[in-house]
């Protein structure tokens, strides 16, 4: 019987054979360079992440901080950046390092297999979430999958494969970086003005993705922000909208002269508009923060929810649904914490930056409360019931 030897079953060819990746880009020092700034950019977007996703999903034990109020809005804010940097910072790195691709012989032992496993695994996993988050952000929605559910686990496996990967690969990292000096491996030709070039130029991706985008964050940046999908002072009122009335299904409903907000604790009454802007009003400044990175001060006038609810005898350790005039889909209802509730900025919102807030903004009435993610500030209320 024949033994089964390398090279088989294809020969030393091609991208395998010698010396076929000469370039000093694709040594050690380039890529650990680019890998911390990789490796900086997925630990700030997988830590914001898990916080947005614990905000958006609260487990019991979390405690709930309403302040600062603009927590969620930088948190989220950071996630987007970092991991729309990530982008450029990836596609850097996987070129500096895809010749280990072709390395010869393609399995040298179990340990080289799992390891080349664990490869595989952490490139589709970062692939995956930075093409979902950036078709998310731009509201592309064209997987049949739940994004938040596919897109939080996706982080978990690619976090547990880049912890992993950084433990095995400790000590090239630890190389890569000591060493100072400019030559090739093999010697020879200084590789400083390559690898100088390659640097610059990922740099200045990143610079470019970021300076494009930030603005739909950070307000004062917004001119700049052309490659962001919003713009987060252009919509009604100067606040951008994500769903209208009318693709929520709820026009009709939300101008109708008959909507009444309810209010059920230990006793339940139901209110005019005219009726709610009778009662005590104030007046709040804070952010809408979308999940998708956009967010904007904003200000907002109406009646704090805890008002409201005292006047149905909730008690104050009790949670509420916030019930929407939308009568499908993840709006419809949701829960809001006493954390939330009993906080004096939390309000039933009737106006936003000086009018009667649009229909798009969910006149008649809607939720805004301190630091928490936009996909919860529930719009065209109808219902606040003790859970
Ligand atoms: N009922 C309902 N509330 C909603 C939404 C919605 O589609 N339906 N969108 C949410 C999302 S994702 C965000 S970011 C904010 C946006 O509020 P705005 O449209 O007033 O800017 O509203 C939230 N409240
Ligand atoms: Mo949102």
């Amino acid at each position: 019987m024949r033994k089964l030897r390398w090279p088989l079953p294809w020969p030393r060819a091609g991208p395998f054979r010698e010396g076929a990746f000469r370039s000093p880009l694709h040594e050690e020092r380039t890529a650990s360079l680019i890998s911390t700034a990789l490796g900086l950019a997925f630990g700030i977007t997988f830590l914001t992440g898990v916080f947005s996703h614990l905000l958006q999903h609260p487990p019991s034990w979390l405690p709930l901080v309403t302040r600062p109020v603009w927590i969620y809005r930088v948190t989220e804010g950071a996630h987007v950046a970092s991991g729309l940097a990530a982008v450029p910072l990836l596609a850097a790195k996987l070129w500096t390092v895809y010749p280990q691709l072709f390395s010869w012989p393609p399995l040298r032992s179990i340990a080289h297999g799992l390891e080349r496993v664990l490869i595989a695994v952490l490139v589709a996993g970062s692939v995956f979430e930075l093409a979902t988050g950036l078709l998310n952000i731009i509201q592309w929605y064209v997987w049949p999958f739940s994004f938040v559910t596919a897109h939080y686990w996706v982080a978990w496996i690619t976090i547990g494969a880049l912890v992993t990967h950084l433990a095995v690969k400790a000590p090239a990292i630890a190389r890569g970086l000591r060493r100072s000096g400019s030559t090739a491996p093999g010697g020879g030709t200084p590789a400083s003005v390559s690898r100088r070039a390659i640097l610059t130029a990922t740099g200045a991706a990143v610079a470019v993705v970021t300076a494009t985008t930030v603005g739909q964050s950070v307000t004062s940046l917004r001119r700049l922000a052309v490659l962001a999908p919003r713009d987060p002072r252009n919509g009604p009122q100067h606040v951008p909208i994500n769903r209208t009335a009318a693709q929520a299904g709820v026009r009709k409903a939300a101008d109708d002269p008959t909507w009444r907000l309810t209010v059920r604790g230990s006793w339940s009454y139901r209110l005019t508009r005219a009726a709610l802007e009778a009662m005590p009003q104030h007046r709040v400044r804070l952010p809408i923060a979308c999940v998708d990175g956009w967010s904007v001060d904003a200000d907002w006038t109406g009646v704090r929810v805890r008002d409201l609810l005292a006047r149905a005898g909730a008690s104050g350790g009790a949670a509420i649904w916030v019930v929407s005039l939308e009568q499908t889909g993840a709006y419809k209802v949701s829960l809001m914490e006493p954390q939330y509730w009993r906080d004096p900025l939390t309000l039933l919102a009737l106006r936003l930056n000086g009018a009667p807030l649009s229909v798009d903004h969910g006149y008649p009435a809607r939720i805004i409360a301190p630091g928490r993610p936009g996909v919860r500030q529930t719009k065209w209320v109808s219902v606040l019931e003790v859970a």
